[in-house]
């Protein structure tokens, strides 16, 4: 009986399992992912926690201070040495409770959790490896700790995992200086596959998980078509899940966003950087470290206030993304205190003006002399936020622009909602405010106003660049079609009787351009004000002697800027026929030192931009150029020079550390297209 009852419900649970077919989730409707990533837009802050093994060594290695997460490729720790932190590992005072608590208390929505980094411990019970938290004296399922405070507290938990691991034998490449750790037998499938068990395991031992936070998805090891099939084998195994564009390829650098086109994951991931505009249409989330490091480091004290990050947080949420902050916990298990103090903070301040940034939508200015906005759409109206940064010392907060009737304005902060003047003026709608800031660091004003918002843009004036030699052509634009635009070519602001912008204006003396929006004889926007001024070329030189090519010397070392050659000896130099050598002559930890000359066809401005991976500067002359210097993924710099026909002399100092290396310099005249500088333009002197 009891076996016939067994075997039938066997039979059940086949044919289930049988009907369960794996679901295509790249080809999503606009409407289910808008329901999916609801929760998420509204959340707009989060706290990421970088823990794991790196915590022990607390940053500090040999004497080296400067370490983290990464310490382990940093320091160059072997593999057995590395692996003696598991039995060092015992954070006794580690409370799951405290944590969620102090995220929740500084108005955070979302928990995002290093499952594991790097470095490829588990920060979780994993049956597919010894290298796991479960191996450590503590032996506490921490993640399971967490997702257990994290539903009783109503706080979204959610993990990062790297795809790239340095742990794994199955994993490539190894490290470049990994001489001993034979890739033999290595089988990057078996490494996909055990990703995914550990990621089976994430997601169906820990309930719901709200985000899955990739990462280390830029090695050569890694494709699309990976990243498409592991997309798909997380949502197949939690359909509601959100995932980061880190699952596959094709992230452009720190700015982390994926080119149009791509498939990109459900939302870009800009890295320490909060990107100049909002990207309309695009989901997107700015992770930031509270201090310079990730994971926890001692020594590093330089922390962010709390002015700044809540500033910060106004910013991305005026640009219509989410924040995530993070903490590095110590070995013992708990935040550093000065991450404490800062949490506590944020959530007095978001506590009284957190509307001001959940559920909000990008700012409908431009840009705001004073702070940022964020709006919610009402029936029939527009509740703007303002977050006032720079009070006004004369009580009069001008809003550029805003061509809607108000209906009130009040501070967020003031329970009785007390109503503040406001007057419709030239460019825009003035609020008579307190004389005092209500919060030095961002007091929120409600602005609600009729229907959606009718912002006045200040023109935009573009020249192709803002030196020229004998005529250039200024362009005027707005974003709207009920105002026109008059300017002044004399450094006046315009009047109604100004001329009226409609065609291009030829200038050919150095002038200054103002413009402003009219309406019915009445100023609307902002003005905006360009300097073109004209120039004479730098004249270029003749010389018999040149040969094509340009001299390099290549230095071996490891520095993090463009280094000093001074009384340094090349280990190679040559002639080089372009710049590429920079591309392939070593993996990291060197610099190379080009001089020469470039052939400048026809006097003109010209558009120099150099583009490296990591620093490099331009010297034409003896002036610096370019300044694109420091530790950086692929980065483009730009300088506009007049230069005249003939030879000028030219210096690209380059230098890499580590990740990827690309050098490339690019020249455009005029309208032209920017195109590499080409061999036959570069000369040495013999
Ligand atoms: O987990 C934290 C860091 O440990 C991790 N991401 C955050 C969230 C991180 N890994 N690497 N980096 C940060 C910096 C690496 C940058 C580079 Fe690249 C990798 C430069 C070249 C390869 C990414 C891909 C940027 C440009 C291409």
């Amino acid at each position: 009986m009891k076996s016939r009852f067994l075997s039938a419900l066997l039979f059940m649970l086949l044919m289930v399992s049988c009907k369960q077919k794996t679901i295509d989730y790249l080809a999503e409707s606009k409407t289910d992912k808008d329901a999916r990533m609801e929760w998420w837009r509204e959340a707009r802050f989060g706290m990421f926690i970088h823990w794991g093994l790196y915590a022990v060594p607390a940053g500090e290695w040999k004497g080296q201070k400067n370490h983290a997460e990464w310490i382990r490729e940093s320091a160059q720790i072997p593999l057995e040495e590395y692996s003696k932190f598991v039995g060092q590992f015992n954070p006794v005072k580690f409370n799951a409770d405290d944590w969620v608590k102090l995220a929740k208390d500084a108005g955070m929505k979302y928990i995002v959790i290093t499952s594991k980094h790097h470095d490829g411990f588990g920060m979780f019970n994993s049956k597919q490896t010894d290298f796991d938290i479960m191996s450590t004296p503590f032996k506490r399922d921490v993640m399971k700790e967490l997702s257990k405070a994290c539903e009783k507290q109503g706080m979204t938990f959610c993990f990062y995992h790297s795809i790239m691991d340095w742990h794994n034998d199955n994993y490539l490449p190894r490290r470049s200086w990994e001489k001993t750790r034979s890739t033999e037998g290595a089988d990057f499938d078996k490494y996909r596959s055990y990703l995914k068990s550990q990621l089976k395991e994430l997601l169906t031992h820990y309930g719901k998980i709200g985000v899955l936070w990739f990462d280390g998805e830029w090695e050569n090891t890694w494709t699309s078509e990976y990243g498409k099939d592991l997309y798909n084998y997380v949502r197949n195994l939690q359909p509601g899940i959100i995932i980061n564009n880190r699952v596959t390829v094709g992230r452009s650098g720190m700015a982390g966003m994926t080119g149009e086109g791509e498939f990109s994951g459900d939302f870009g991931t800009p890295e320490q950087e909060i990107p100049a505009t909002g990207v309309p249409g695009a989901d997107w989330e700015s992770c930031m470290t509270m201090n310079d490091h990730w994971g926890y480091n001692k020594n590093d004290k330089n922390f962010k206030s709390s002015t700044e990050i809540l500033r910060m947080l106004a910013d991305i949420a005026s640009k219509g993304g989410n924040y995530l902050l993070n903490i590095g916990p110590t070995a013992d298990g708990v935040f550093p205190q000065e991450s404490i103090d800062r949490l506590k903070e944020i959530g007095k301040w978001m506590k009284t003006n957190g509307e001001a940034i959940y559920s909000t939508h990008a700012s409908p200015f431009k840009n705001l002399p004073w702070g940022r906005c964020t709006q919610k759409k009402m029936t029939g109206s527009t509740r703007l936020y303002l977050h006032v940064f720079d009070w006004p010392t004369n009580q009069k907060l001008l809003v550029p622009g805003l061509g809607n009737k108000v209906i009130r304005a009040y501070m967020l902060s003031d329970a009785n909602q007390e109503e503040m003047p406001v007057s419709t003026e030239s460019g825009g709608i003035t609020i008579q405010v307190p004389a005092q800031a209500p919060d030095i660091i961002n007091s929120i004003i409600v602005l609600d106003i009729e229907g959606d918002p009718a912002i006045y843009d200040a023109p935009e004036i573009k020249a192709s660049a803002e030196i020229f030699l004998d005529q250039t052509e200024i362009t005027i634009a707005k974003n709207e079609t009920l105002s026109e635009i008059r300017y002044t070519l004399d450094g006046s602001m315009p009047s109604v009787t100004s001329a009226v912008y409609t065609t291009p204006v030829k200038v050919s003396a150095t002038t200054t351009i103002t413009a402003v929006c009219f309406k019915d004889g009445k100023i609307m926007s902002g003005n905006t004000t360009l300097t073109v001024s004209k120039v004479t070329p730098v004249p270029g030189r003749t010389l018999p002697q040149v040969k094509p090519g340009l001299v390099f010397k290549l230095y071996h070392g490891d520095w993090d800027k463009v280094p000093d050659y001074n009384g340094l000896t090349p280990n190679l130099s040559g002639i080089a026929t372009d710049l590429s050598l920079a591309n392939k002559a070593a993996d990291e930890k060197f610099s190379i030192d080009y001089q020469g000359f470039i052939n400048i066809p026809a006097d003109g401005i010209y558009t120099l931009s150099l583009n490296s991976d990591d620093g490099s500067l331009l010297y034409l002359g003896e002036k610096l150029a370019i300044d694109n210097d420091g530790l950086h993924g692929p980065t483009t710099k730009s300088a506009d020079l007049a230069l005249g026909k003939g030879l000028h002399s030219i210096r690209i100092s380059y230098f890499e550390k580590s990740g990827g290396n690309c050098l490339e310099l690019k020249w455009k005249t005029g309208n032209g297209k920017s195109e590499p500088i080409p061999a036959s333009a570069l000369f040495y002197y013999r």
